[in-house]
């Protein structure tokens, strides 16, 4: 019975330890979740696969595997050619590979990385070109090779020399059936978007699954959309709205002193309260978006001191002259309403 790939189509995220594979996934898959993928600078933190599906109301859609990622690959190469003797290894030889070395343990990346794909996954190959094209890497791509699975491959650029990135290309080129590029730090919905419509390209047979998830991933970003419009439109209405009054008695408003006291204690507390708005509605923000480990800070001190209804303030923020215009409207309401209330 297969272990990792079931109804959805499957596929399996693999390449050398640290190339990025779980970042790849985790920002693919918007996973901010240390406890369902880890993403570490320690090499070697996945030491098994793991399935992470994409799913709409409970509803495997595609399921990928994470995997430990290779971590012996010219070792493993030579030891497969020799179980399959003078000719090109094949599917048959990997599944005795696989079968063999679970039980061994000497190739026991290689051995669960390649898990999967004899179960037949479709291969996501992760490299990072800024790392010179080493033997060990087209150790990798040879053994993927024998697979005969359909297999794609993914520039994940961690940093920012591209030198060799066409050398890359040029190579990858050879063994797989497509290369794209997706940076894990980097990409956005278009790129995570366009990296799912790939999938069609190497994976004709699940194609209506494939589309359909994309459509519902369109969907639910049409939603969000409208909703964070929400969640900011209620922000702006209840911050314009929002007012700070204290009673001052006859005495003490001949008292400028006091009245200065007051209006610096209005202030604070209406900063206070905006932050307390913005934070919340960061919050809202960053839970549709699915951010768990992202936390936001507003500082409400940020706030002291500027004054909102001087041009200069808004000039220094990088707004141009209609732009200051069309935000004048609010501003000056917001500021003189905000301290200057005085019951009596
Ligand atoms: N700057 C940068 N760092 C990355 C990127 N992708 C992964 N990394 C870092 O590389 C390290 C290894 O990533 P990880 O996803 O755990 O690699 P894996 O072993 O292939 O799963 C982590 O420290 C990541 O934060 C990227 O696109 N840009
Ligand atoms: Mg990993």
């Amino acid at each position: 019975m297969n272990e990792w790939v079931t109804n959805a189509p499957t596929f399996a995220v693999v390449g050398k330890i640290n190339m990025g594979k779980s970042s790849v996934l985790s920002t693919l898959l918007e996973i901010d979740d240390d406890k369902l993928i880890r993403v570490s600078p320690t090499p070697g933190e996945t030491t098994r696969c793991y399935a992470l599906p994409l799913t709409f109301d409970d509803r495997e859609m595609i399921r990928f595997v994470d995997t430990p990622g290779f971590s012996r690959a010219m070792e493993a190469m030579r030891a497969i050619q020799d179980l399959h003797g003078p000719g090109t290894p094949d599917l048959k030889t990997i599944k005795q590979f696989v079968t063999e070395q679970l039980e061994k343990g000497e190739f026991e990346d290689e051995a669960r990385l390649l898990q999967p794909v004899i179960e037949g996954a479709g291969v996501l190959y992760v490299i990072d070109p800024s790392k010179p094209l080493r033997d060990a890497f087209v150790a990798e791509m040879e053994i993927l090779r024998w697979t005969g699975t359909p297999r794609m491959a993914l520039l994940n650029e961690k940093a920012a020399n591209t030198e060799r990135t066409e050398e890359w290309r040029k190579r990858l080129g050879s063994y797989f059936n497509l290369v794209r590029t997706f940076n894990a730090h980097r990409a956005r919905f278009d790129e995570r978007r366009s990296l799912l419509k790939s999938l069609l390209e190497i994976d004709e047979t699940n194609k209506s699954r494939i589309e359909e998830t994309i459509r519902l991933i369109d969907r639910e970003w049409e939603q969000r959309r409208e909703e964070s419009a929400e969640f900011i439109m209620d922000f702006l209405a209840k911050a314009l709205k929002h007012r700070e009054t204290e009673k001052i008695d006859e005495k003490e408003e001949e008292l400028e002193h006091r009245k200065e006291r007051v209006k610096e204690q209005l202030k604070k507390r209406y900063y206070s309260k905006i932050a307390t708005y913005e934070e919340k509605t960061y919050a809202k923000l960053l839970k549709l978006y699915r951010h768990k480990l992202l936390k936001v800070e507003v500082v409400e001190e940020k706030f002291h001191g500027v004054d909102l209804s001087s041009e200069e303030t808004w000039q220094k923020w990088g707004l141009s002259r209609s732009q200051l215009a069309i935000a004048g409207g609010p501003v000056s309401y917001t500021h003189l309403t905000l301290p200057t209330i005085y019951s009596v």
